[in-house]
């Protein structure tokens, strides 16, 4: 299919490298483009590239190179109005993202999965649940892991449990070389700002974020949370099944769906022709409502996939908070440290200081996405928040909006991530008593002091470690 095709792909990162590798393999000739000089590329996964005679372009891209080519692909980082992307479409050559290709290609269900918070959490979650009822599958897409990387497990029985970014639908685009892919099922977590550096506005992000209801087959599972609009989401007429997620008191719950029971520890899942299942939640370790709400929308999706009811129940009891999301740390002299380095927007932030049950100091801070803060501020108002540690380029807009009753305090970073972050433990830990907790949760990106949010959380993690003595 690809044999002979000239393909560029844009942006040597994860995403290209896997995309630019398995089109080699097929038989196209592939160059793949950065704007990093070849000395700043990732080492091994040069080696790779050429193993798999993959051309090199670094230093920017060749616009006249794009517009010669059959196809170009294009990884999520890059907006959609870089000029190699403006100069593809220009020249009528077919732009399409590396999880568009590679889930176009994909021969198994596919399970696609968005939102602006506990898309990794909900897709680790259904992935476990299959994984656990014996159904052959993979987990991959934004969470770290492209499809193509996972194409030896690539046939008919094998599900794909995606999580899929609004970077990455932007790239859904129909081209004459494949047809779209057909998901079976697919959900919206929520919405909530984010990427505003990216979306002109708040419905241009949703709009992005329900592409992914356009590729659903006509038996397919929308799932929807139950506190949104429908029509949000999806257009009117004849479409998929729907389904919802969320609490029991919801006026939702009396659909199809998952709903949870706080009080009662417990939650069900109905379909039609199916008879209501009910599972115990006296285990559900993960803190928050909102880890709550993951649940029963990976519930609904495991369940709608033929998951077992075994299968469920044992990933219900057994699950620990991924990495970075709300994790617990360590305790020190009776004030326990939780890293929610994932919590790069407000939104995530509020989530995490909601589900505060005791006295918390907050460290916050970070590069900017173009945010307001004021909602930070009321739930820091409306929480068990008594003080908030700030750092990074946004501390100042952050204590603006932070109410007067809880005290501040600013740490200086001189661009070093460890030792601002030593500064923020150090002066968290000096503002809290026995039974407070001290919760990283910056709503805001790392890109100021660190790599991502996986190295701020790595650092917050040895500096609390460090602390223990
Ligand atoms: N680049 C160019 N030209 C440009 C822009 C970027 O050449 O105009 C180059 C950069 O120099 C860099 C490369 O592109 O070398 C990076 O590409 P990328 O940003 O698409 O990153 P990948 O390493 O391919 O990782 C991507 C996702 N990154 C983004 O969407 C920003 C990863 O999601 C994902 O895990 C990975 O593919 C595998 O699918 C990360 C993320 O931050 C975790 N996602 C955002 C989020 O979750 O909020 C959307």
């Amino acid at each position: 299919m690809f044999k002979g095709l000239k393909i560029m792909v844009i942006g040597a990162g994860l995403s290209g490298r896997s995309a630019a590798r398995w089109l080699a393999c097929a038989g196209a000739d592939v160059t793949i483009s950065d704007t990093k000089p070849l000395d700043q590329w990732d080492q091994q996964g040069l080696v790779e590239l050429e193993a798999c005679g993959v051309r090199l372009e670094a230093g920017g891209h060749s616009q006249e190179k794009v517009g010669h080519s059959d196809m170009v692909v294009v990884s999520p980082g890059v907006p959609l109005d870089s000029p190699p992307v403006a100069a593809a479409l220009q020249n009528k050559v077919p732009v399409c993202g590396d999880l568009c290709l590679a889930t176009a290609l994909w021969k198994g269900p596919i399970i696609a999965i968005t939102g602006t918070n506990g898309k990794t959490t909900t897709t680790m979650l259904t992935y476990r649940m299959l994984e656990s009822s014996g159904i052959p599958c993979v987990c991959g897409g934004n969470i770290g892991i492209p499809l193509f990387d996972l194409f030896d497990e690539n046939d008919e029985k094998c599900v794909a449990v995606l999580e899929v970014s609004s970077f990455q639908l932007d790239y859904f685009m129909p081209t004459p070389l494949f047809d779209l892919p057909i998901f079976t099922s697919a959900t919206v977590l929520n919405l909530a700002p984010d990427h505003m550096d990216r979306y002109l506005s708040l419905d241009f992000y949703r709009r992005s974020k329900a592409r992914i209801f356009d590729m659903l087959g006509k038996e397919g599972l929308a799932l929807l949370p139950a506190r949104e609009k429908t029509s949000l989401w999806i257009s009117k007429g004849p479409g998929p099944n729907l389904a919802y997620f969320g609490r029991r008191k919801s006026e939702a719950a009396h659909s199809c769906g998952c709903f949870f029971d706080q009080d009662n520890r417990e939650l069900f899942v109905r379909f039609p022709h199916q008879d209501e299942i009910f599972y115990s939640l006296k285990q559900w370790r993960p803190k928050g409502l909102h880890n709550l709400e993951n649940l029963s929308a990976a519930v609904a999706l495991a369940s709608w996939n033929n998951a077992s009811q075994r299968g469920i129940q044992q990933v219900i009891d057994t699950f620990e908070a991924p990495q970075h999301r709300l994790q617990f740390v360590a305790e020190i002299n009776g004030i326990q440290f939780y890293n929610d380095s994932k919590a790069t927007n407000v939104a995530a932030a509020c989530c995490a200081i909601k589900s505060l049950e005791q006295p918390g100091i907050l460290i916050a801070g970070g590069s900017s996405k173009g945010e307001d803060f004021t909602n930070l501020g009321k739930a820091a108002e409306a929480s068990m928040i008594k003080a908030v540690v700030l750092m990074g380029q946004e501390a100042e807009r952050i204590e603006k909006a932070l109410p007067s009753s809880i005290k501040v305090v600013r740490v200086k970073t001189n661009g070093n991530g460890v030792k601002a972050m030593e500064a923020a433990a150090n002066k968290a830990l000096s503002l809290a008593q026995p039974g407070d907790l001290v919760l990283l949760s910056p709503a805001c990106a790392s890109f100021d002091l660190y790599e991502n949010y996986a190295e701020r959380g790595n650092v917050f993690k040895q500096v609390v470690e460090a602390l223990k003595g």
